[in-house]
């Protein structure tokens, strides 16, 4: 019992690597070995983000927290901003805002990891003691799992960590597991006196989350069955499986069971590059998770994001007692303006995740910290928003600003009809037809973001409402990078996602965290979240604007808007 109350530290590192049969390095990603040593010799700033974590250069994807410091394991290129030569970076916090990095924490050096240290998770012991779970690959280019532990526990930065030869790897591929496909280990949880974690992996187009059972975290055996699978979905990475409340903001230790909370499980959906979850119960005899009926288990299912977002993972913050989501955003530019930016990818702004009231699905706020950024501030109050019309907020840094907004919706009469023929799962392709030119009844409304002077870039970030027979209102929130650049040659999709909500207070906010080259919002206080890349050429720098628009023919009243000049943390390097 004593071991619940103690805490899991999160460490969040991402794989994206497979290996055949072959033996040969086969990547999710394709492979630069042209590019992939090159050091960058300038950093372009043009697009650089300015409050989102980044390494000072190359390509990164990952994500920690201990006795004080959150701590970010990253995969890392140290020699190309692009994928390849992958070792454990690591950055330390106190606050997840201003970042100090250290050496590398993990980098292949024995023969459990001779050809890879890819992704992990960490885990707190009971006696207070971290330890490390991560995919190493070995001499014949198996998928195996290692174990590395801080060498001294005296430094609250523990910036050297070692992976004894003694019983590492911890666990190998068994008959029946594919070696190319295994990786990725959980953050561990403590259930009737055994240690229980997750792999990712995959069995012809099914994918798997292996769970293996162990007393003293050092002697692993497969269980059974899987914690979970489900067919047509292909390899799972990264998965994430932890505890929340039925009720309340607060986050759990990984190892909460009871009536009091529901489960989630998150894995990173290789075939399709985003992020799943389903709400669902763990039936701690069968050691089985089951999601619920009102969570779809696929591709079709509940996003974290509907954008640039992968390989997150969550951690409980026993500090502040919650739980929190980061993941890594990929670049929407090509490899080769990655090698002449000289770096690539950046981090989301960590989240605080928590069950939405309504049981089906999660919220999603950014957490609280990042508020200490804000500058200067504009507001406006009761505008009305006429069919057409544009509002500026003037006398912000459009280009990295935090922009807060609260939409009242007079009346519902003018609503479109949604079209019975349209996909009630791809909001991304109902978002493509009607983008926020093309008029509607009620919406398009919402921000435009990175706004050249002339409009002739910009990047909406709006709400759509239907009517249909099914659901009284069907509500569509889109980030439609179409229009955000002049440059071709980039991938500019209308991403979107649905938000579940009634309406009967007849208001929608949205938020929005724009950092030059990131537009990251937050539908409805976090209900549905949508992460867009996005490269102007004219709206950059002090030539970028925000406006707010009504493309609906019914008039909506902004009622208060809130944007905040954001600063720069220290990113030190
Ligand atoms: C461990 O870290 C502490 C605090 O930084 C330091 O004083 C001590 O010398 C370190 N011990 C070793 C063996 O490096
Ligand atoms: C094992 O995984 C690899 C990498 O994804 C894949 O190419 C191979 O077909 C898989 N093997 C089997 C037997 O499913
Ligand atoms: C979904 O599950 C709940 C209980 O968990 C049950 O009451 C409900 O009838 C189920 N709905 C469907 C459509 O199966
Ligand atoms: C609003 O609609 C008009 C007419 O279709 C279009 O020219 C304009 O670009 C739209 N505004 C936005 C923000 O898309
Ligand atoms: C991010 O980049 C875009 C454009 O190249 C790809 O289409 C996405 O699949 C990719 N996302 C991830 C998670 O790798």
């Amino acid at each position: 019992m004593a071991v619940l109350t103690l805490l899991s530290l999160a460490l969040f590192i991402i794989t994206f690597l497979g290996v055949n049969n072959n033996g040969q390095v086969e990547a999710s990603h394709q492979l630069y070995p042209q590019f992939q040593s090159l050091t960058a010799i300038n950093v372009l700033q043009l697009h650089r983000t300015a409050f989102h974590f980044q390494p000072p250069q190359n390509w990164i994807n990952a994500p920690m927290y201990y006795n004080g410091i959150y701590h970010f394991f990253y995969q890392y290129n140290p020699k190309g901003a692009v994928w390849g030569n992958i070792i454990w970076g690591h950055s330390v916090s106190k606050d997840m805002i201003d970042w100090k990095a250290l050496d590398p924490a993990i980098y292949p050096s024995r023969r459990f990891d001779k050809n890879g240290a890819w992704s992990g998770s960490a885990t707190i012991l009971p006696n207070n003691k971290p330890i490390i779970l991560y995919t190493g690959v070995d001499p014949s280019d198996r998928q195996v799992q290692n174990y590395a532990v801080p060498a001294n526990l005296s430094d609250p930065y523990l910036r050297k960590w070692i992976k004894p030869a003694r019983l590492n790897p911890v666990v190998d591929p068994d008959q029946g597991v594919n070696a190319s496909a295994f990786r990725d280990p959980s953050t561990a949880w403590w259930l009737n006196g055994h240690w229980r974690m997750a792999v990712g992996s995959k069995r012809n187009h099914r994918g798997i989350a292996y769970l293996y059972r162990s007393r003293d975290f050092f002697h692993w055996v497969k269980a059974k069955h899987p914690l979970h699978s489900a067919p047509h979905t292909g390899m799972w990475e990264c998965p994430d499986f932890y505890p929340v409340l039925l009720s309340g903001k607060q986050g759990l230790d990984t190892s909460v069971v009871g009536k009091h909370v529901k489960h989630v499980l998150k894995v990173s959906l290789d075939v399709t590059r985003y992020d799943y979850y389903t709400v669902g119960t763990y039936l701690i005899g069968k050691d089985r998770y089951v999601p619920d009926n009102t969570s779809v288990d696929g591709w079709a299912g509940l996003r974290y994001d509907y954008g640039n977002f992968y390989a997150s993972k969550t951690f409980f913050d026993p500090a502040k007692k919650r739980r929190v989501l980061w993941g890594w955003v990929n670049e929407s530019d090509s490899t080769s303006d990655d090698v002449k930016k000289g770096w690539a990818g950046i981090q989301a702004i960590p989240r605080t995740v928590w069950l939405d009231p309504n049981q089906r699905q999660l919220m999603q706020w950014p957490i609280q910290e990042l508020e200490t950024l804000r500058g200067k501030n504009v507001q406006i109050s009761h505008r009305m928003l006429k069919t057409g019309q544009h509002i500026e907020v003037e006398g912000i840094t459009a280009a990295q600003v935090d922009v807060d907004v609260t939409f009242f919706i007079p009346s519902l009469d003018k609503v479109e009809p949604f079209n019975p023929s349209w996909s009630l799962t791809d909001a991304q392709l109902l978002c493509a037809k009607k983008g926020s030119k093309v008029q509607g009844g009620v919406g398009p409304f919402g921000l435009l973001a990175l706004a050249s002077e002339n409009l002739e870039e910009y990047t909406p970030v709006f709400f759509r409402i239907f009517k249909s027979s099914i659901k009284k209102h069907i509500v569509l929130l889109c980030s439609d990078a179409r229009s955000s650049s002049l440059e071709g040659g980039l991938y500019k999709p209308p991403f979107a996602g649905f938000v579940d909500v009634d309406l009967a207070d007849q208001k929608l906010s949205l938020r929005s965290l724009i950092d030059h080259s990131v537009v990251e919002s937050f539908g409805a206080g976090g209900k549905t979240c949508i992460t867009s890349r996005v490269y102007p050429t004219l709206a950059v720098l002090e030539n970028a604007h925000l406006h707010a628009f009504n493309n609906g023919s019914q008039t909506i009243v902004l009622e208060n808007l809130n944007a905040w000049s954001m600063k720069k943390p220290l990113m030190m390097n």
